[in-house]
């Protein structure tokens, strides 16, 4: 929801129009470009992904799955192709949620796993009103949500993790996704003078912060198995050098394949930050900012995404997902399953972000051949 936000889908919908598609945009900004299917009375097939990304983030990330799913329509469009079921390429607002939580909100929304008055009244770490900075970019659009109910769904991703890139296999075929937690924890303690107040008379709050980074650490460390976790954002009041901080506001995000792992992880932290409010002396309060449980895809798509990708000669591997993605939501309306090409080093969040373009091309041609097949089926 920012000018380059608005920029990007512009640019996206002039692509969409020179295409010949039509365009839709929906309540919560999430944009659609239709091909129409021979046949109207069939389900669409969609495809699709994000192009808002993290603020230090890379081109690939969300874009690959736009970018490619308008490639599909263009050489269909080059081969003369018409489909019997129409084709779908979606652009989800703010999957990302990074300013604006919880992550893949459009595409949460739009499955109808949130409140659109609650989604278009959530404010920013930045204190804007995301229904306001969707109004200010000009895609407050009035489309239903809800508008297509998909055949199926596939989304083409950068792995944006380094199990293809170290394996050298070229395509990752998607059966699962991990569960998300992200909660916003604020500490109050009472600011004092650095130099003068004794140690055991502190309430730190910069110190508790820390304290409950590296506990973290150590209890993704403990679990062992899929369990990871991370500090990303601390903020401290008043964040100076001689002044023992007053507030400590920051964003912990736990994930697991397994739902009931993730859970006694959230418990182990609520415990510790239970013993740490305590043994300092500080008020530590905790909200929930994403919750989303483990997903299983689709497997018999992800089957045939196997074979496509075999068909056309390139080594593939059953993976689970790291990160969330738009395809985590749509799974609750219809067969979904994702398509990773490697990242190279992997990373991601990062502009050194990178995928070589023999790998994107690979993957644009496994999606191209999947949705293919996928709209050429009757009911
Ligand atoms: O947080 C995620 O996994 C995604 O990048 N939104
Ligand atoms: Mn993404
Ligand atoms: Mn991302």
């Amino acid at each position: 929801m920012t000018e380059d936000d608005r920029l990007g889908r512009d640019w996206i919908v002039a692509r969409m129009n020179s295409l010949g598609m039509s365009v839709v945009v929906d309540r919560i900004g999430n944009i659609f470009g239709v091909r129409p299917g021979l046949d109207p009375q069939l389900a669409p097939v969609m495809t699709g992904s994000h192009i808002d990304t993290v603020r230090s983030g890379g081109a690939y990330d969300g874009n690959l799955g736009v970018l490619a799913g308008l490639e599909v329509v263009a050489t269909l469009d080059e081969a003369g192709i018409q489909t019997a079921r129409s084709l779908v390429v979606a652009v989800f607002t703010n999957e990302e949620g990074a300013r604006f939580a919880p992550d893949m909100m459009g595409s949460l929304v739009y499955v109808g796993g949130m409140d659109l008055d609650q989604a278009l009244q959530t404010r920013a770490i930045d204190g804007e009103v995301l229904g306001q900075a969707l109004q200010a970019i000009g895609y407050a659009g009035d489309a239903p949500l809800g508008l297509f109910r998909p055949d199926a769904f596939v989304e083409l991703h950068i792995e944006q993790g380094p199990v293809l890139d170290m394996e050298g296999v070229k395509i990752g075929v998607v059966q699962n996704l991990q569960g998300i937690s992200w909660q916003r924890v604020v500490i109050i303690g009472q600011s004092n003078h650095a130099g003068t107040t004794p140690m055991h008379l502190r309430h730190d709050s910069g110190y508790a912060a820390s304290a409950i980074a590296c506990f973290v650490r150590e209890l993704a460390r403990d679990m062992g198995g899929d369990q990871v976790a991370t500090v990303g954002k601390v903020d401290l009041t008043p964040n100076l050098v001689n002044v023992i901080a007053s507030r400590a506001e920051l964003t912990v995000d736990l994930r697991n394949t397994d739902e009931a792992l993730l859970k006694q992880a959230e418990v182990r932290l609520a415990e510790f930050l239970y013993k740490l409010s305590e043994s300092e002396g500080v008020s530590i309060d905790s909200t929930s900012l994403a919750r989303f449980e483990p997903v299983q895809f689709d497997t018999a798509l992800a089957d045939r995404i196997a074979r496509h990708a075999t068909l056309l000669g390139l080594s593939n591997r059953p993976m689970t997902s790291g990160a969330g993605h738009d395809a985590q939501m749509l799974a609750r309306i219809c067969p979904t399953a994702m398509i990773f090409v490697p990242s190279v080093k992997g990373i991601s969040h990062n502009p050194a972000e990178f995928t070589e373009p023999d790998d994107l091309v690979a993957g644009a041609n496994v999606l191209l051949a999947t949705l293919y097949e996928l709209a050429q089926r009757g009911n």
